[in-house]
């Protein structure tokens, strides 16, 4: 057991994007094991790793942590990333559950059979421009600092960035009308950990390529 974090999951996006996102952004090293076939998911079920039988699977400090939200929970309290104090995570909680509404649409989307692709598209784009956006725009231009919560970083600042990249590649002018946005993306960006992690060659995963859907879906038939 080398000490870092393992994390089991197939070799790309999904589920499993926010928390390679966090530990980079905590500066945490961490190994993968990507799932390729149906067998792979079946051996971690078979040798009782997957409390409910579902990946994301991260192995850490001798736990076998299972569901996205409790491993990003453990790793942003571990790391700091998750406020002083109950009012600042509560904020975090609010605004971080507001990203993972748009976060499951725009995840999603790649792994859509064809004919539902436009419509979803038209809803997440729609949410992400009128909804969510709107709504940290309002939350930076309230109190003017740089950070969404504390005046310091945390997973809230993180996430917020994961879901702008996302939606810039569906949209690459999505934030013209979000000036504060567009500084916050610049800022947090400019963060060295999570400038290292945007730098070609780290453990971030690309978008999946359309002729790789079916092999990634084929896992978890
Ligand atoms: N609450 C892949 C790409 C994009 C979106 C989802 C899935 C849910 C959590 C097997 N895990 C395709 O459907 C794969 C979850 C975890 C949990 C799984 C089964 C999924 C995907 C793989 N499915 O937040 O961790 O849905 O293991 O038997 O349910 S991810």
């Amino acid at each position: 057991m080398s000490g870092k974090p393992k994390l089991h999951y197939f070799n790309g996006r999904g589920r499993m994007e926010p928390i390679r996102w966090l530990l980079a952004a905590a500066g945490v090293e961490f190994e993968e094991s990507y799932l390729e076939k149906k067998d792979d998911l079946t051996k971690l079920r078979k040798d009782g790793s997957l409390l409910f039988q579902q990946v994301p699977m991260v192995e850490i400090d001798g736990m076998k942590m299972v569901q996205t939200r409790a491993i990003l929970n453990y790793i942003a309290t571990k790391y700091n990333l998750y406020g002083k104090d109950l009012k600042e995570r509560a904020l975090i909680d609010m605004y971080v559950e507001g990203m993972f509404d748009l976060n499951d649409q725009l995840m999603d989307y790649d792994y859509l059979p064809a004919d539902k692709k436009e419509q979803h598209f038209a809803n997440m784009m729609d949410r992400a421009t009128n909804r969510y956006f709107p709504a940290f725009e309002k939350v930076l231009k309230d109190h003017g600092q740089d950070f969404l919560v504390g005046n310091q970083l945390s997973r809230a600042d993180v996430q917020l960035l994961e879901i702008i990249l996302m939606a810039e590649e569906f949209k690459p002018d999505i934030l013209a009308k979000f000036p504060l946005l567009q500084s916050f993306k610049a800022r947090i960006s400019n963060v060295p950990a999570i400038k290292k992690f945007l730098q070609p060659g780290s453990q971030r995963k690309a978008r999946e390529p359309p002729e790789n859907v079916p092999k990634v879906l084929a896992i978890f038939e």
